[in-house]
């Protein structure tokens, strides 16, 4: 009985402690594959960065604390910047595929909603499992365009190893 109970709080403790999900993949098969996971140690995520053409989301750059990731994507199109608020992340990312990621729309939570390419493809909702977690880093594949994107959720930043905090 008493072993029992042991096991049964033990096993409720370990779900509880549960934060970390993920979302995806969106997109094809085509690119090379890349994982921003590493990034994670210079901060939460501050800033995107996202290239369009009239078709694709063509190139993606996130920064993490005050460094941003490795540019990944192509030529084509124009980059816009955004700049998240102190204490601001993305808790939502809804978009739309075909064999390339054409849209990506950024929901935070101090509700902006930060839109980028074309409403036209295969729609996707990723949002994080368990409460209060939210966009940790991205992975993906790319070459010319963004093939394909997925999200990585958790609590924000806790193990910020780079950061003065
Ligand atoms: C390259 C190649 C493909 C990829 C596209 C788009 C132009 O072709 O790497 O596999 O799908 O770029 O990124």
């Amino acid at each position: 009985m008493l072993l029992w109970i042991l096991v049964s709080v033990c096993a409720i403790a370990a779900a509880q402690q549960r934060s970390s999900s993920y979302s995806g993949e969106y997109g094809g098969g085509g690119g090379k594959p890349f994982s921003q996971s590493g990034n994670q140690l210079d901060g939460p995520i501050t800033a995107l960065r996202i290239r369009t053409n009239r078709v694709y989301i063509t190139g993606i750059q996130v920064r993490y604390g005050t460094t941003w990731s490795e540019y990944r994507g192509g030529s084509s199109g124009d980059l816009e910047e955004i700049f998240l608020h102190p204490g601001e992340h993305i808790s939502q990312v809804n978009g739309k595929y075909t064999h390339y990621v054409r849209q990506l729309v950024f929901f935070s939570n101090k509700e902006r909603v930060f839109t980028f390419g074309k409403d036209i493809g295969i729609s996707f909702n990723a949002s994080p499992l368990f409460p209060d977690t939210f966009l940790r880093y991205i992975s993906g594949s790319s070459d010319s365009v963004i093939d394909a994107i997925g999200f990585h959720w958790d609590y924000p930043s806790s193990n910020c190893v780079h950061c003065n905090k």
